[in-house]
């Protein structure tokens, strides 16, 4: 199983944690896991060098402290591993160009960024995405729902190369939370929630203040009725907000309904702060811990890349060989 995250963000948000990452930390009791930083992918979109650098390590910590255990499961970093850039162009040339434009993550991004600015790299991302996933020949990969069309990609680009080239990869599946599949923003409860393009208020980091994030859901947008019911068409926002609490607390929906019945918005809000800041509190210290040792997190990273290497480098090969470039001597 592989799975990746951008460290496009000074903190992941509770969309990142509750559609991906919480399926990450579980499936490593089941799977033999790999978890990567996918830093490639993060400058796409334009970067500093400097906040990569830190952001990327702020990302390798907050995944050892939501319960990624580096003994148990492969965590490394993405451009430690040559073999994703190598065989994305491999990809690259089997990917049709016409496929490619039809990604409507691009398509919305690139209407962001004006297409002029938008990169050829935000353009060929999920070719990147289907390498990450098929160095590692992984058979399932946990995302939220927002991944879906570039996981098909990977599988069309996967089937594509074994009819071609012979047998080489195995054709993921996307493993989506039923419940949490997109958690959306919490002043545009119609958009999901999300790094790059949610106004502040709009997303719950994990590494916030805890006055900070109850504040945010203070002030989420709601519909004009009183009924706390989970109605995501005509009460996005308090269904949002309902999926989040119950996620966190492991509480129903049809529960917290009960529960909430004939209280406010307020209430809940309220609650739900609470919730939140019980649950990030000690996510935040433990980041801060492995933060304050970089000597320590960089091993751990190394460690990882190595495990990482010696899969991927496999795979590249058999790769090239299929596709008939000379062997190196
Ligand atoms: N709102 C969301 N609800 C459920 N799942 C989500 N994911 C992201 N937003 C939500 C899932 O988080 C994983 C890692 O995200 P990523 O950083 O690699 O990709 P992303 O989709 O690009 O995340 P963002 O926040 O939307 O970042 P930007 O704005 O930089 O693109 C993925 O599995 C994703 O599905």
């Amino acid at each position: 199983m592989f799975s990746g995250i951008q460290p496009t963000a000074d903190s992941f948000h509770l969309g990142n944690y509750l559609g991906a990452l919480r399926s990450w930390v579980r499936m490593q009791d089941t799977h033999d896991s790999l978890y990567c930083v996918v830093d490639l992918h993060a400058i796409t979109a334009g970067h500093e060098p400097k906040v990569l650098r830190q952001r990327t390590r702020v990302a390798a910590a907050q995944l050892l402290a939501i319960g990624i255990d580096p003994e148990r499961s492969t965590l490394f970093v993405q451009s430690h591993v040559p073999a994703h850039a190598e065989l994305a162009w491999v990809l690259g040339c089997i990917t049709g160009f016409g496929e490619a434009s039809r990604m409507t993550q691009f398509k919305d991004k690139a209407a962001r960024q004006g297409t002029d600015r938008a990169s050829v790299g935000l353009f060929t991302y999920p070719v990147l995405m289907a390498a990450d996933i098929l160095l590692y020949r992984a058979a399932e990969v946990p995302v939220g729902e927002d991944q879906r069309q570039h996981l098909e990609l990977s599988r069309d680009l996967a089937q594509r190369f074994n009819r071609d080239f012979g047998k080489t990869f195995v054709v993921p599946e996307a493993y989506i939370p039923a419940d949490t599949a997109k958690i959306t923003d919490l002043q545009d409860p119609t958009s999901k929630m999300s790094k790059s393009s949610s106004s502040p208020n709009g997303i719950v980091e994990l590494l916030d203040e805890p006055s900070r994030s109850a504040k945010r859901i203070r002030s989420a947008v709601t519909d004009t009725g009183r009924e706390i019911v989970y109605d995501p068409e005509h009460k996005p926002g308090i269904s949002n907000l309902l999926s989040i609490y119950s996620a966190l607390s492991g509480e129903t929906v049809a529960e917290l309904e009960r529960r909430y019945e004939g209280h406010g918005y307020g209430d809940l809000k309220k609650d739900l702060g609470q919730v939140v800041a019980d649950f990030t509190t000690p996510i935040r210290e433990r980041t801060q811990g492995y933060l304050d040792d970089p000597a320590e997190l960089d091993k751990i990273l190394a460690v990882g890349a190595e495990k990482a290497r010696v899969l991927a480098d496999a795979t590249l090969r058999q790769v090239y060989d299929r596709v008939g470039f000379l062997p190196a001597a």
